[in-house]
């Protein structure tokens, strides 16, 4: 019979062969995996595709929307009805004399950008969003997902606290 140390060992031992198994498999967690240290190492693992949609071609667009970004920490609209699963060319255009962003991704996405901004991430090199100059338009097309909330917003320092944040309606 194993002693209490070597039983943990086990299990440590087989959580780690279960995250690997569950890393590896495409996104798909080991059917057996039930602990849920694997889940967690599952989780920790970055991948390139997010849940809230994806970039697509502008010509695949069904419509295209317009939104431009004020100093006063707003956009206009604020809001904006997408019907799931809808693909759209959001034109916006920095009607300011600061520099503003439009992101788009869930609150999850929004709290970590606002981190990484604090490291003057540069946002034209992601799929999901655009850094605009004073008077600057650029074009972004985004397939939504089925369902969730999704949110636009700017990262500049102190944009996002401020209020600098519009919302998705998705319906279906
Ligand atoms: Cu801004």
């Amino acid at each position: 019979m194993a002693t209490a140390t070597q039983a943990r060992a086990l299990r440590v031992m087989a959580a780690a062969a279960l995250s690997l198994v569950a890393c590896g498999g495409g996104g798909h967690p080991a059917s057996h995996a039930g602990g849920e240290e694997a889940v967690e190492s599952h989780g920790d693992h970055g991948e390139d595709t997010v849940s809230f949609g994806q970039p697509t071609e502008e010509r695949a667009a069904e419509r295209t929307v317009e939104v431009t970004a004020l100093d006063s920490l707003e956009f206009q609209p604020g809001e904006i009805d997408v019907d799931a699963g809808e693909t759209i060319t959001f034109v916006v255009t920095n009607e300011g004399d600061d520099e503003h962003e439009f992101v788009i991704g869930d609150e999850a996405y929004q709290d970590q950008h606002e981190q990484d901004m604090a490291h003057d991430m540069d946002m034209d090199s992601e799929p999901n969003g655009v850094e605009l100059a004073p008077g600057q338009t650029k074009k972004i097309t985004w397939t939504f997902a089925e369902e969730g909330t999704v949110l636009y917003a700017c990262h500049e320092p102190g944009h996002y606290d401020g209020g600098m944040v519009g919302s998705f309606s998705l319906s279906s």
